[in-house]
């Protein structure tokens, strides 16, 4: 067995703050509960979740004789998380998620686990074959996390460090290497009688503890699903034009242990928390060409995206120019009518909330 001291090393010297080792054993319940899942038809139209399912309950499956998952985790916070009520959407602005304010992790993390993979291979276990994935790989990152005694899984489903929070991406290694595991002690920390997420998560997509609907989660919402987005969710949004955090905000553990930090490959925020609705209806492919080069996850989404989700979020804080912006959007003929349609919808309910904001105002006068 391989001490894991020297992998820990050099994992932080690539930027990682958490890291972790387990035994590969396969993840018997969570296949069971992830087949529950796909099944009920909560991964929505994320259909490459739904191929082989069962591979990622077993890294075997993936790599032949592997002997160790290692786990990673970068943190990405770059602001204080606010300890009291979130604030109010702001008119005319949209909120970006925190994950989405840095560099493009995709990017970052699998070329920092493909070198530490070839460091085990040549120098650490020479002759050992190693495998790194983050998110689109066949891992469920989070068990394997808790496995590898980084936390535990909150009710909102993600990987709670207790002393540190979770606004932390996680990243896997499978090796033919045997690794040391990580110490896991008995969990004493966990979520307790406590709901908060539960109970600010705007849509219901956390529809029990432990059990989310992607379909309604709006990270699904503003980034994997394409085309429109039914009406149901247009009031809900929060603002949030491209994932959300509302249930990581509200987390006690994040509120009181998360530290933001720009001391990583992730660089610090490119993209501010809150960017002019405006702008993203009228241009959103000039917003993104301003990024230049650098890797960001909104660039996943693409323009009519970003533009569909701007005009969603203009319809709970609407001003003039957010309104003119999609009136013009509406009589686009180049733009796809799906789009067109969003448009058009967008300023009606603009319309009609930003004269109940006049009338009032006019009241109060
Ligand atoms: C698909 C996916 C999504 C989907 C579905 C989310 C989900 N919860 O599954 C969508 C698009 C909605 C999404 C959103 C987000 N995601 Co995402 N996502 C993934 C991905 C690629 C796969 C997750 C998966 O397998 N889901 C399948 C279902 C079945 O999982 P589940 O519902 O959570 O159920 C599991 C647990 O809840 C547990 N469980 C079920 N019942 C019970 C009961 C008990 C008692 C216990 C203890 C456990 C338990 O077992 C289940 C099987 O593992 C992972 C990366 C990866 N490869 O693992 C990233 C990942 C989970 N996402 C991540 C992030 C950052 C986000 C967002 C915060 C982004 C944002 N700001 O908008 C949001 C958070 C939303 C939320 N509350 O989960 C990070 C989480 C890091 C962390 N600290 O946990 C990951 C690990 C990506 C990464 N590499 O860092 N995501
Ligand atoms: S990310 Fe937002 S919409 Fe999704 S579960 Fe959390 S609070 Fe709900
Ligand atoms: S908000 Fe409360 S219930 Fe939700 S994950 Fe955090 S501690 Fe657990």
């Amino acid at each position: 067995m391989i001490p894991a001291a020297p992998l820990r090393e050099i994992a932080a010297a690539e930027g990682f703050d958490w890291f972790g080792a387990a035994r590969p054993e396969p993840l018997d319940e969570e296949r069971g509960r992830f087949a529950a899942w796909l099944a009920e038809g909560r991964h929505g139209d994320m259909a490459w979740l739904a191929e082989k399912p069962a591979r990622r309950a077993d890294p075997s499956a993936v790599l032949e004789s592997c002997r160790s998952v290692i786990v990673l985790g970068m943190n990405y916070l770059r602001e204080e998380v606010p300890r009291g009520a979130p604030p109010p959407q702001t008119a005319g602005l949209g909120r970006i998620s925190r994950y989405a304010r840095t560099r493009d992790y995709h990017r970052v993390i699998e070329k920092a686990l493909r070198r530490i993979a070839r460091a085990i291979d040549r120098d650490l276990a020479p002759g050992s074959r190693s495998l790194g994935y983050v998110d689109y790989g066949p891992v469920m990152e989070r068990p394997w996390a808790a496995r590898a005694g980084l936390g535990f899984i909150g009710k909102h489903t993600l990987l709670i460090n207790p002393a540190e929070g979770s606004f932390h991406f996680l990243g896997a290694i499978l090796t033919t290497a045997e690794f040391e595991p990580s110490a896991v002690e008995p969990p004493t920390a966990g979520c307790g009688d406590c709901r908060r997420c539960l109970d600010a998560c705007p849509t219901g997509a956390i529809t029990e503890p432990w059990r989310l609907d992607a379909r309604r989660c709006l990270s699904y919402l503003t980034i994997e699903k394409k085309g429109p987005i039914e009406e149901e969710f247009w009031p809900l949004t929060e603002g949030f034009v491209f994932g959300c955090d509302i249930c990581q905000d509200v987390c006690p553990y994040n509120r009181t242990r998360a530290q933001p930090t720009a001391e990583s490959p992730l660089g610090g925020a490119l993209v501010p928390a809150e960017v002019r609705l405006a702008e993203l209806i009228a241009r959103p492919a000039e917003f993104l060409a301003r990024l230049g080069e650098t890797s960001s996850p909104l660039k996943r989404a693409g323009a009519e995206s970003l533009a569909r989700n701007a005009l969603i979020a203009a319809t709970t804080a609407p001003t003039e120019e957010t309104l003119a912006a999609a009136m013009e959007l509406s009589h686009s003929k180049l733009s796809p009518d799906w789009l067109v349609q969003t448009a058009a919808q967008s300023a009606m309910r603009q319309a009609a909330r930003l004269a109940g904001i006049n009338a009032d105002e006019n009241d109060a006068g």
